[in-house]
């Protein structure tokens, strides 16, 4: 029989049928074998079952569309990259590095900013115009007032798709909106750091219509891009493309390199100054990476 994986909990899979429903299932043990992890979304042969207590076992795992390491699911069209606008305070330089991992992963990428209602007109427009040239699209939502939640609704359409993000920022507060088969459990920030609780602890597919699903996965904080050459990284800036080819050294990093049309651009406010600094810090970051 096949199923798709919605769920991964300590060494249970849970394995929604079409036709009967969800099983609790163990995988055998030539994954160990293969170092290979079933993931959520993973669509799965399981045998062994039994209907009275819906039991049974991964024995294969179908060949993956795609797969991503955080968060750690397979087989999606898209991930929604969602920060709150406050509350907490959106971290550019981790967006930034989700802008370039889903890149590396050939990733469709939207940017939702959520708590749009804690945010002045000057501020939305201020994170609008540093993202205008990053490639992906950017929205503004907000659970309170429901503020763009057609627009998102429309983004998810017929598409299976993964929020990515930090702690307490509404991620499963808008998944609760967007559907009303299955209501997350949500968590308030820390009042002193402002920071999430980690309310969610394990990614869930969870289908919102007809051929429309969304995974809800819990919030992190850090993310690496170490497998990339320091070189490589300007390729993954989308508003350094155009810009780059007048440059006086062809190659050029657009870090120390005399005559260099992106650092014209960036003093000229053509390219969002935000922007290029994260893109300096990671640069220095993956000059630092040891390699063997
Ligand atoms: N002001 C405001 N608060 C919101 C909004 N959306 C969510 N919140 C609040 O933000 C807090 C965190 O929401 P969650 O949905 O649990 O956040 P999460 O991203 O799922 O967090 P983790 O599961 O920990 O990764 C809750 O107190 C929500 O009520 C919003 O649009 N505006
Ligand atoms: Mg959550
Ligand atoms: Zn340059």
């Amino acid at each position: 029989m096949q199923g798709k994986i919605v769920k991964g909990i300590a060494g249970f899979y849970y394995v929604h049928v079409v036709e009967s429903g969800i099983y609790e299932c163990k995988a055998k043990g030539i994954f160990r074998k293969e170092k290979k992890k079933p993931l959520v979304g993973d669509d799965v042969e399981i045998e062994g079952i039994d209907e009275e207590t819906k039991k049974g076992n991964i024995i294969r795992i179908l060949p993956r569309r795609n797969e991503l390491l955080r968060p750690a699911v397979s087989n999606v069209d898209q991930a929604i990259v969602i920060f709150a606008g406050k509350k907490p305070d959106p971290n550019y330089n981790l967006l930034d590095r989700f802008l370039v991992r889903m890149q590396m992963e050939n990733t469709r990428t939207i940017i939702c900013i959520n708590k749009a209602d804690l945010l002045s007109e000057e501020e939305k427009q201020a994170i609008a115009d540093c993202y205008a040239g990053c490639g992906s699209e950017l929205l503004f939502t907000s659970t309170k007032t429901r503020y763009g939640l057609e627009a998102l609704q429309e983004i998810l359409k017929g598409k299976t798709s993964t929020v990515a993000g930090p702690s307490g920022v509404g991620k499963s507060s808008l998944i609760n909106l967007l559907q009303e088969n299955t209501q997350m459990e949500t968590g308030s920030i820390s009042q002193k750091i402002e920071r999430g609780k980690h309310t969610t602890r394990h990614s869930q597919l969870i289908p919102v219509s007809g051929s429309t699903y969304i995974m809800d996965t819990p919030g992190f904080s850090t993310l690496y891009i170490n497998e990339l050459e320091k070189e490589e990284l300007k390729d993954f800036y989308e508003e350094f493309r155009e810009v780059g080819q007048g440059c006086r050294f062809p190659g050029c990093n657009h870090v120390s390199e005399p005559d260099c049309q992106v650092k014209q651009a960036v003093s000229e406010g053509r390219i969002a100054k935000h922007r290029y600094e994260n893109y300096v810090l990671l640069f220095e970051e993956l000059k630092n990476v040891k390699r063997y």
